[in-house]
């Protein structure tokens, strides 16, 4: 799949990704419940107007006489006109149910954002390094805004959770008590608040759909520990954690790597404000080091405790790997490909990530010769991504560079290039320049 980039270089907001754990960015903005309304009413009109259209061009040999002027199972007059009658009274109140149900929905849920007062968190982010950020034009910056993060879900129209009505339920097997959640509650709980950064499955080698933001959110493993749950481990009986959205969408994460001390949150900030609705409002989760679709669920209402045997979530369903930590990889930003710089000290700079795991080396190779150090920026956490630069006395013709990263456990990005489906696209990102 191509990467969608805006006209203007840098990712802007990237709408619409098919595949993978894949999507769609709708349009509409819609919903809870209240925004499949206006298509159920849509759909039924359509289903009363095709039932009478049917019904009249089926219609056989009308018996004689009676006001019939066309012939065979033809329309008339009044037929049609009763027909057409009957469509525009359908489809306008369709319309006027769909607008008085979607209008309200989205409006409470609107409000209910609007007066959400996010809780000071009982545990911080560790103060980022000032040297996370490097000064080098055209790099990807540290923090993504919350208008220019990535989106990739499955929704025609985007969810509109009415805070106030929304509930979390956690269940399933090993859970000795299970409970439902206001999102009161979870805002009376300690806080935490965490640099991470999120990587779809489907982003190719060089790809965009990968954000890093400021979450804000309860500790997953504490809610899960007071239900009961026990981590395989330590003889749980259930090893996948599968999500359910309100959208009817499933994923599954690993119970193990839930309560293994890591940082996996239900969030309910995003950099400083309320999740976005098209990030998932009012709660979604995280779990760090994990691509999206096996632990980000957006708009999450349901928390099932089950096995990797009994379930498969929807995208495992598609052919998706069942398990999917994130693959160390690393991003060229700049310069772009294609570029012609002038001869000379040339800034090669981007980012490399390996979540959970981190990154601790980035290598530069230009055309075939060595492999070279990049200089690493400061690293804010294990669960970020890390920006590096590389600076190159480029000479004159072209060129391509190529990068590769390190991470936490020694491991060196492969070369080996695969498909993003099943588990993540592996290989390198290089870009061609000339330079003049
Ligand atoms: N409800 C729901 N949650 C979802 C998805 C989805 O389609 N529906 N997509 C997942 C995938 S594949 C990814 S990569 C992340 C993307 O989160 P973002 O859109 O906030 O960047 O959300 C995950 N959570
Ligand atoms: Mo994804």
């Amino acid at each position: 799949r191509p990467c969608r980039r805006g006209p203007d270089g840098p990712r802007r907001r990237d709408r619409g990704r098919r595949r993978p754990p894949a999507a769609r960015r709708g349009t509409a903005r819609g919903t809870g419940i209240g925004d499949v309304l206006p298509s159920v009413a849509g759909a039924l009109a359509g289903a009363v107007v095709l039932y009478l259209l049917a019904a009249k061009a089926v219609q056989v040999p009308a018996p004689a006489g009676v006001g019939v002027e066309d012939g065979e199972g033809g329309w008339n007059r009044r037929g049609f006109l009763v027909a057409a009658g009957v469509t525009a009274v359908a489809a306008t109140s369709a319309g006027a149910l769909g607008r008085y149900f979607g209008g309200r929905q989205g409006q409470g849920a609107v409000a209910s954002r609007e007066s959400l007062v996010l809780p000071e968190p009982a545990s911080p982010a560790p103060a980022v390094p000032a040297g996370v950020q490097l000064k080098v034009p055209g790099i990807t910056a540290f923090t993504t805004p919350n208008a220019d993060f990535y989106r990739v879900d499955t929704a025609l129209t985007v969810p509109k959770v009415d805070a106030g009505t929304w509930r979390l339920r956690i269940h399933g097997k090993g859970v000795t008590r299970p409970r439902t959640y206001t999102l009161d509650q979870l805002l009376a709980r300690p806080l935490i608040e965490r640099d991470i950064t999120l990587t779809c499955v489907s982003n190719e080698v060089g790809g965009p759909y990968i954000g890093n933001a400021r979450w804000l959110g309860v500790p997953l493993a504490d809610l899960l520990k007071e239900a009961g749950v026990i981590p395989p481990s330590r003889g749980g009986k259930a090893d996948q954690l599968v999500a359910r959205s309100v959208d009817g969408m499933t994923l599954g994460s690993p119970v193990e790597d839930v309560m293994d001390g890591r940082d996996a949150m239900l969030a309910i900030g995003m950099n400083g404000e309320p999740l976005p609705f098209d990030h998932g409002f009012p709660v979604r989760m995280l779990v760090p080091g994990l691509y999206g679709y096996v632990s980000a669920c957006k708009w999450i209402e349901d928390i099932e405790l089950t096995t990797f045997d009994a379930y498969d979530p929807y995208w495992v369903k598609r052919k998706w790997a069942r398990r999917a930590p994130i693959k160390t990889q690393s991003r060229i930003d700049t310069p772009k490909p294609f570029a012609r710089p002038t001869a000379g000290t040339v800034t090669v700079a981007g980012v490399a990530w390996a979540q959970h795991r981190g990154i601790t080396r980035v290598q530069i190779r230009v055309d075939d010769g060595p492999w070279q150090d990049a200089d690493l920026a400061a690293q804010a956490g294990v669960d970020t991504w890390r920006q590096w630069s590389y600076r190159w006395n480029a000479t004159p013709g072209g060129h391509n560079i190529t990068v590769r990263a390190t991470d936490g456990t020694g491991q060196t990005q492969t070369e080996q290039r695969t498909r993003t489906i099943p588990d993540g696209a592996s290989g390198r990102h290089s870009v061609f320049v000339t330079v003049t």
